[in-house]
């Protein structure tokens, strides 16, 4: 998809439509009052105070059909420069113009507006020159967003939009768009039972079914094997800890607003876990170190429980409830570069195994003004921040950095990807940290008989098993390579009276060598139960009918195929079984 920020002449267009949008809105809603409407990568938006109103699917093509008369009006886009006195008189009567003028400062900008026939907004530009430029638009969503992004304000009434210059353009964008909506991991969820959401059990919280169960597990069982491999020590911790842990460990003061909040226990103070490594320190202090030991790599599937804003949770994806597949490896300082390059070659074989191309990585540094989020101590963040890009640099992986993105401890290596809908995410993440290891004192016994405090890397490659499992539905629309597919074979007897026993006997075989089979010998046609398979998105399709019965073999279609293949078991058997080792998609 086009990336709109990145293309002048789209993001002008945008950003005008976004006033075309607000002068239909003034039109149909004259009580509305206007925020900001910039333009954004997909397209723009603008953020409304319609007092009582709330914006409803129907009123979209409304305020459609007025924005195209707008621009039909070929009125002229009028640029008029203000001092911040007039622009204060001009707008009076407008509370949220009124904080934005108050908010420049004196001298810094020259205040603008702009005017295209009755509407007028405050704004910096440019625009094109005439409404009529702005032709082939779409209205594509709207949501509640509340000012500033501020809970404690008024929601106010968010419709976004795109803009091109030509038809085709924007066909093409909305093709897009509604295949990513098809993708939405919500929605191939519930279709096929993955995981459900229940306002009983609570806004984040998903619980996963079944089918979604055996994913879960598959990925559990994979990257377990190839931590084992790799000399991870895997252990299991509670995911409550006392106030006083997340004291120790900085949390407290750098991370309460992601925590739930506190609960007493008799005189115990808890707190729901939002991470492990403090836990994993504990465990690393158990026992005595020498440097010979080093690295020493905990791994645990840890569930953490983290604030996230009701507006921001989302299927999966973002959830309050999480499972990490995490892990933290204490080094010798002489051992980042190494360790972080081992973690790094994990994250890029397990994406070679999942088929993941998508991806960047983004050096997450701090922000050096924010001293309420960070650690302050300079010295410590100057000194990690070097060593990660020296490391980056070593290994010569591509990336590009991001400001304030660090975690409160330390600088961090993350994987973005972008899901079908909305902005990216970190999966895999990979961060250095000196100061944890510090506040819970641990030391090893380094080469001269000396305490020496250990370097931390905290490390998760799928990220949470629950946004790895949201990328995974998305990724591949719901057609799971046969080793991750909830059902793996459907066999259907062609005339269940005649078919059935022999069906049997080759769903106990599969079954007796750990295939997930399912048997379908409903009283249905065969047209309909073969489509069933095929909305079921599952890899096999075993007919069976006279000759199979008789030739005792299998006849199978794969996912999408119409052709068919008619095998021997033993055959059959092997082609399935060398699928799944080698993780490919049927
Ligand atoms: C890697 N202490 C480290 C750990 O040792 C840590 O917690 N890092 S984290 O904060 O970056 O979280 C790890 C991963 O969890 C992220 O990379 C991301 O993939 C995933 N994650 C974070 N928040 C959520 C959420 N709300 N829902 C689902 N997954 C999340
Ligand atoms: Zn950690």
């Amino acid at each position: 998809m086009i990336n709109i920020k990145e293309n002048e002449k789209l993001e002008i267009l945008n950003h005008s439509c976004a006033h075309l949008l607000a002068q239909a809105v003034q039109h149909l809603y004259p009580q509305a009052k206007f925020w900001v409407g910039p333009a954004i990568e997909e397209g723009f938006y603008y953020d409304i105070d319609l007092g009582e109103e709330v914006i409803k699917e129907e009123d979209l093509e409304r305020i459609e059909k007025e924005m195209k008369k707008c621009s039909k009006s070929s009125k002229k886009i009028v640029r008029q420069e203000l001092t911040k006195e007039e622009a204060l008189e001009k707008f009076k009567d407008d509370p949220y113009k009124i904080d934005l003028i108050n908010r420049m400062e004196e001298g810094e900008q020259v205040i603008s507006c702009y005017t295209q026939g009755d509407f007028t907004d405050l704004c910096r530009g440019p625009h094109v020159e005439n409404t009529k430029q702005i032709k082939y638009f779409k209205l594509i969503k709207f949501s509640g967003a509340y000012w500033k992004g501020d809970s404690k304000n008024k929601m106010l009434q968010r419709i976004y939009g795109v803009c091109f210059e030509n038809q085709e353009d924007l066909d093409a964008c909305l093709k897009e768009i509604e295949e990513r909506k098809l993708r939405d991991h919500r929605k191939i969820g519930k279709e096929q039972e993955l995981f459900m959401n229940h306002e009983l059990v609570g806004s984040g919280m998903p619980m996963w079914l079944p089918n979604g169960a055996i994913i879960r597990k598959q990925l559990e069982n994979y990257i377990y094997e190839k931590e084992q491999k790799l000399g991870y020590l895997h252990v299991y911790t509670p995911c409550v800890g006392t106030v006083d842990l997340y004291k120790t460990s900085g949390h407290w003061d750098h991370y309460k607003e992601n925590m739930f909040p506190m609960m007493k226990v008799d005189e115990e103070e808890f707190v729901l876990r939002p991470m492990n490594c403090p836990h994993h320190m504990l465990i690393y202090a158990n026992k005595l170190h020498s440097y010979r030991d080093l690295p020493i790599r905990i791994g645990e599937f840890a569930t953490d429980f983290r604030y996230e804003a009701s507006g921001a949770v989302k299927g999966l994806e973002r959830v309050r409830c999480m499972c990490q597949n995490d892990a933290h490896l204490f080094v010798r300082p002489d051992q980042i570069g190494e360790e972080f390059k081992k973690v790094v070659s994990l994250i890029l074989n397990v994406y070679q195994d999942f088929g993941i191309k998508d991806y960047k990585f983004r050096l997450s540094l701090r922000d050096k003004e924010d001293k309420e989020k960070y650690f302050d101590d300079d010295k410590m963040w100057d000194e990690a921040e070097a060593k990660l890009r020296e490391v980056l640099n070593d290994l010569g992986v591509e990336y590009f950095e991001a400001i304030g993105e660090a975690a409160f401890y330390g600088p961090k290596l993350d994987v973005e990807v972008k899901p079908a809908v909305g902005p990216e995410v970190t999966l895999s993440t990979c961060q250095l940290d000196f100061l944890l290891p510090r506040r819970f004192e641990l030391f090893y016994i380094d080469s001269n008989g000396e305490k020496a405090t250990p370097v931390v890397l905290h490390r998760a490659i799928f990220g949470t098993f629950d946004r790895f499992t949201a990328f995974m539905i998305e990724e591949t629309k719901g057609a799971f390579p046969t080793w991750l597919s909830p059902t793996q074979v459907s066999v259907i007897p062609v005339n269940p009276e005649l078919h059935t026993e022999y069906a049997e006997e080759i769903t106990k075989l599969l079954r007796d060598n750990n295939i997930r089979v399912e048997l379908d010998n409903r009283n249905e046609k065969l047209g309909y139960r073969l489509r069933e398979t095929q909305t079921k998105k599952i890899p096999y399709t075993l007919i069976i009918g006279d000759s199979e019965k008789d030739n005792q073999t299998i006849s199978y279609r794969l996912f999408g195929q119409k052709d068919t293949t008619t095998v021997s078991k033993e055959d059959f058997l092997k082609i399935i079984t060398e699928d799944i080792t080698n993780k490919r998609r049927a």
